[in-house]
């Protein structure tokens, strides 16, 4: 069984790692989410990375094998689970497009936080409300587009088949959608190719299921994407 150890309130980065391993069907503790008294909370996640000497979570355990960094735990699960390409080449191909992806997290999550992650939001709303106009009109569409012609090649981000790359794409598909609901129905029939496969990795039996289950946590205004009216549009 695998154990993934991230901050147990939020999707955040533990969700693209969750994703993949509900689509595989695959066995795994979400450690920290389990009550105190059972291992779970914040000290020991916080005990797992003193013990470990990794920087971050979401941090995969897989026996002895430790891993961190979330598109390397997704090269390393898609490599187990049919989501990563054999070809060398294909398989660097998917995590460049897995470490993209993370860079678009990034500034997503600065549009709400541009100053600093430890201040409130409502301390740096202001520069926040000056950022967003360029994240929507500039930053969006580059990085839409070019995902879009990438799965204009084969129907997926990497050739032809299904990679744990276009299972982060839905991820910051529905992320995008929550927290820029207005700029992304405007911009979205830009990008048919994105959208459609973001609905055909949405019907997986382990995706579906999962999106239906409790096991889900909801978006919410703690984690990277956040819903803050004044900054769609
Ligand atoms: N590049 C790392 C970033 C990891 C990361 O920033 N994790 C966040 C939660 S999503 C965290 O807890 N960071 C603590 C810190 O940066 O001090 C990855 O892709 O996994």
């Amino acid at each position: 069984m695998y154990e993934l150890y991230y901050w147990p309130t939020i999707q955040g980065r533990g969700e693209f790692v969750r994703l993949l391993l509900e689509d595989a069907g695959a066995d795994y503790d979400d450690v920290i989410r389990r009550p105190e008294s059972e291992g779970g909370g914040r000290d020991a996640l916080l005990a797992l990375l003193e013990e470990t000497g990794h920087f971050a979570p979401p941090i995969l355990k897989d026996g002895d094998m430790v891993v961190s960094q979330t598109p390397l735990i997704m090269d390393y699960l898609g490599a187990r689970h049919g989501l990563a390409p054999d070809d060398a080449h294909a398989r660097r191909e998917a995590l460049r497009l897995s470490m993209l992806l993370a860079d678009f997290l990034v500034e997503a999550h600065d549009v709400h936080h541009p100053l600093a992650k430890e201040f409130y939001y409502e301390d740096q709303r202001d520069e926040a409300l000056r950022r967003a106009p360029s994240f929507r009109e500039t930053r969006i569409p580059k990085f839409y587009g070019y995902f879009e012609k990438r799965i204009a090649d084969g129907g997926y981000l990497v050739g032809s088949s299904l990679t744990h790359a276009d299972i982060s794409l839905f991820q910051v598909v529905e992320g995008m959608r929550y927290a820029f609901p207005k700029a992304m129905a405007r911009l979205e029939p830009d990008t048919p190719g994105v959208v459609k496969l973001r609905d055909e990795i949405a019907a997986r039996p382990g995706i579906a299921a999962y999106l239906e289950s409790d096991r889900r946590i909801p978006f919410n205004e703690h984690g990277i994407f956040r819903h803050y009216p004044e900054l769609d549009g």
